[in-house]
């Protein structure tokens, strides 16, 4: 009887504490024969690492890099990667470049290596974007890498190296193929664009039983370019297809850029349930809340210019974001339940450019000291403060007491880091700050009363000297609940 009230109490904290708000009821009730698969996260092992990961790596590579953004002395102002959509850009002109893709400085092993270094988990690359261009020898195909002086499968180089180093590897793949004669943006309506629109169905298909069979490691699919209305019209056809997927590959992970349901909604399906296993709408955006995020799972993928993916040469065209700026994004992902996925763009000759280097040194040299206040951190129930971001890892059942990460981006100016207690569920409790220390060298930090407001609400003061570095540091805490009589006594003691 005690150990289940033991057992229920600690799910409950780690529930409550952890403010996972599983998404448990439908927000309406329209019957769908296409809709949500599951409602609420998914709870299998492979979900839960994808959930820890914290740091993600984006690679957008292909053929697109050797113009990177010009052609003919002129320059592309769009997204690199864009470029064959450009007025100015003669679609023979695109489509022959790959005959010139020997990108004879590519080492798999050192981008890996730089992706370890920078504390990535989990690296998305590029298998094929909207020019259908395959990096990998796909046999539906001739556009492909196989057919390139290159030669040599680069899916494969960078799935061998990227997992050599315990990073795990996702498969981008865009729907939208401008090479293939059948792809179309919108329904089919002549036999003829019907017939051909379901060979571009088919090869659709065949590419992506492939690419599972060739890089079985791959943990997830991310798809691209759903956003077509004759994709978004063949609805049940993607859902038998997204079973016949997972049921290949168990434990895969597929976002909720796929499908749309009957209705043609995308994202979430018309009853408000997510389509897909985690919530892919956080492009080049974040959310401030957890209450914007519907208790769901979600990455945000983003770049370092304004809009960039692929390798653009010219990158004063934007604002280019700091490392600082980027570190934020991360801690403020972790601190709402997410993953959150730097962009790369490799140039043509497969070098990763010096900008990119530098910021992913930069966060490599943070994650290293701080990472553990993002790998498998979660939202914490403390109330945000102007100071930066609180992430926490919950308590485990051998009883050590749970840790709030604090990030401190804006030093206070009187040096107090104030924290504001959460108060129990059980009234007859209380949440304690048992320790506080800098995570970077344990240096252990005072703590002081700082009185309660009119509601009742307690505060500390943690005293953080001013840190040696100008970078954000964290502060970690090491709380527990107690009965409100220890807490008396505790608290004498502490200030
Ligand atoms: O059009 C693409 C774009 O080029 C890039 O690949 C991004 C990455 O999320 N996805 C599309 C825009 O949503």
């Amino acid at each position: 009887m005690r150990k289940n009230s033991i057992i229920i109490s600690l799910v409950f904290c780690v529930l409550f504490l952890g403010g996972i708000q599983a998404q448990t009821t439908k927000r309406a009730s329209i019957p769908l024969e296409h809709g949500a698969h599951r409602i609420g996260p998914r709870t299998d092992a492979e979900m839960q690492k994808w959930r820890d990961y914290g740091l993600g790596q984006f690679i957008h590579w292909g053929v697109y890099a050797i113009p990177g953004g010009h052609w003919n002395g002129e320059v592309y102002r769009g997204a690199a990667e864009w470029i064959r959509s450009w007025s100015k850009m003669p679609k023979p002109d695109y489509d022959n470049l790959y005959k010139q893709f020997n990108p004879k400085n590519f080492d798999a092993k050192q981008w890996a290596k730089q992706a370890k270094d920078m504390g990535v988990k989990y690296m998305i690359i590029t298998t094929k974007h909207h020019d259908g261009f395959c990096l990998w020898p796909s046999k539906y195909t001739g556009y492909t890498i196989a057919n390139t002086p290159y030669k040599k499968d680069i899916i494969k180089e960078l799935v061998d190296a990227y997992n050599a180093e315990g990073i795990d590897v996702t498969l981008y793949f865009s729907i939208i193929d401008w090479n293939h004669k059948g792809y179309r943006s919108s329904p089919p309506k002549t036999d003829e664009e019907k017939a051909s629109y379901e060979e571009f169905k088919q090869f659709t298909r065949n590419q992506l039983i492939e690419l599972l069979q060739n890089y079985p490691t791959a943990i997830g699919l991310w798809f691209d370019g759903t956003w077509d209305q004759a994709w978004i019209q063949q609805a049940a056809w993607v859902d038998e297809l997204e079973t016949e997927l997972r049921a290949m590959h168990p434990g895969l992970i597929i976002g909720s850029r796929f499908r749309a349901d009957d209705n043609g909604k995308r994202h979430y399906d018309s009853n408000g349930d997510l389509l897909g296993d985690y919530d892919q709408t956080w492009e080049r955006s974040m959310p401030e809340t957890l209450e914007e995020l519907n208790g769901v799972d979600w990455d945000c993928v983003m770049t370092i210019p304004e809009n960039q993916w692929g390798y653009h040469s010219d990158w004063s065209l934007s604002y280019v974001k700091k490392p600082f700026e980027l570190i934020e994004m991360i801690v403020k992902a972790a601190s709402l339940n997410g993953n959150f996925v730097l962009n790369f763009g490799p140039d043509g000759n497969g070098n990763i450019r010096p900008e990119e280097t530098q910021i992913a040194k930069e966060i490599g040299a943070w994650m290293k000291v701080n990472g553990e206040a993002i790998y498998g951190c979660r939202h914490s129930a403390w109330e945000k403060q102007g100071w930066g971001y609180y992430t926490q890892r919950a308590a485990v059942e051998t009883g050590a007491p749970s840790l709030q990460y604090l990030t401190v981006f804006n030093q206070p100016l009187n040096n107090q880091v104030r924290v504001k207690v959460p108060k129990c569920q059980d009234n007859n409790k209380v949440v304690i700050v048992e320790k506080a220390y800098f995570l970077a060298d344990k240096t252990p930090l005072t703590v002081k009363s700082a009185g309660r407001d009119k509601y009742g609400n307690v505060y500390y003061d943690i005293n953080s000297p001013a840190p040696l570095t100008t970078s954000p540091y964290v502060i970690v805490l090491e709380t527990k609940e107690v009965n409100k009589d220890e807490k008396d006594n505790y608290q004498q003691a502490i200030t």
